[in-house]
């Protein structure tokens, strides 16, 4: 693989608005604190639940508020962020009236994660803000995923890696943890349109929808079925590793529709996760959907909203849709 040895904040320079490069130099920045504390782990105090209290009597927080604290702090004192949106908060956090973006994260996506040593990550997504002078409001996040001015996640494995669209490719950086800098690694991620491996959690099985559950199934029979080729599946129980695992070898993601919880149309949040992945995976060829409609063209109607997500191999991901159409439903299981 050929290294660019560029750092982050001179491509920045190169490839975006000083907003939006300031924004992103504020994220990486808060990464590399959380990175920190992952690596330190028990000694550093931050696993188990959060509400229990160290030697001094204070507040124990588990690392996914204290990494939502980090990215909250530092991004509502950077002047060009108009209001923040995170995860693990109710409400929106108004922050700088003149600022032109607005910025959702997951501060530590797959946190139940953390207590085994297992691979977590930052996902981020950076809009416009249309209202300077005033207030911003929830309302002002209710934007499509196409509005998406960048996206991104930091991913905390083995080594510490960001991957970065502003809708133009996607690159991948790798953090050197000597100079402490994020180095360019590849400028122009892709994904191949078919796979062999996909990703689901197939304890679900039972709750699915019967074109999905159809689908797994061809999967499963391998080369004595209709697929006529043998599928490997894997499953790390974060988004952030399932996707990644995908921007570097390939596969298609899915947590689809279920009827496991009445009243959730899925278990993985619009704003915070399918939105700015679907912008990453579309950006390296890749598709994603509902199962049956693209993502980032549905008009989010609350913040929080839970949404299905199918990503990854185009071919895959239109076959899936296609198994829906077929069957004359929608990804959540209405009659067309
Ligand atoms: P946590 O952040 O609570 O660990 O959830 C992670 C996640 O939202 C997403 O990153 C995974 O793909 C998905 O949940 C895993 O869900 P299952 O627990 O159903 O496998």
């Amino acid at each position: 693989m050929t290294i660019f040895a560029q750092n982050l904040d001179q491509y920045l320079k190169e490839h975006t608005s000083p907003e939006i490069a300031s924004t992103v130099m504020t994220l990486a920045d808060s990464s590399i604190a959380i990175r920190d504390l992952l690596n330190k782990g028990v000694l550093a105090g931050i696993h188990g639940e959060a509400g229990g209290q160290n030697i001094q009597g204070e507040t124990q927080k588990k690392l996914d508020v204290i990494s939502n604290d980090l990215l909250l702090n530092a991004l509502t004192q950077n002047s060009n962020c108009a209001a923040v949106a995170s995860e693990e908060l109710d409400d929106i956090s108004p922050a700088n009236q003149d600022g032109t973006l607005l910025v959702t994260f997951d501060p530590l996506d797959g946190s139940s994660n953390i207590d085994i040593n297992m691979t977590v990550g930052t996902i981020f997504s950076i809009l416009p803000y249309h209202h300077q002078g005033q207030v911003a409001t929830e309302t002002d996040f209710l934007q499509a995923g196409k509005h998406q001015l960048a996206s991104g996640y930091f991913i905390y494995g083995t080594s510490t890696m960001l991957a970065l669209t502003f809708g133009a490719g996607v690159s991948m950086f790798s953090l050197d943890p000597a100079s402490r800098q994020y180095v360019l690694i590849n400028e122009r991620i892709t994904i191949s349109q078919q796979t062999a491996e996909y990703a689901i959690n197939a304890s679900n099985r039972r709750y699915w929808l019967a074109p999905l559950a159809q689908y797994i199934e061809e999967l499963a029979q391998g080369d004595t079925g209709v697929r006529n080729k043998d599928y490997n599946m894997r499953w790390v129980a974060a988004m952030i590793a399932d996707v990644h695992r995908i921007l570097v070898r390939g596969g298609v993601f899915m947590y689809p529709f279920d009827t496991k919880i009445a009243g959730k149309a899925g278990k993985l949040r619009l704003m915070y996760e399918a939105n700015p992945m679907s912008f990453i995976i579309e950006q390296a060829g890749g598709a994603s959907t509902d199962g049956v409609q693209r993502i980032m063209d549905i008009e989010p109607t609350g913040i929080h909203q839970r949404i299905p997500v199918v990503l990854g191999a185009k071919q895959e991901v239109e076959y899936i849709k296609s198994l829906h159409d077929q069957a004359g439903i929608l990804a959540n299981g209405e009659k067309i």
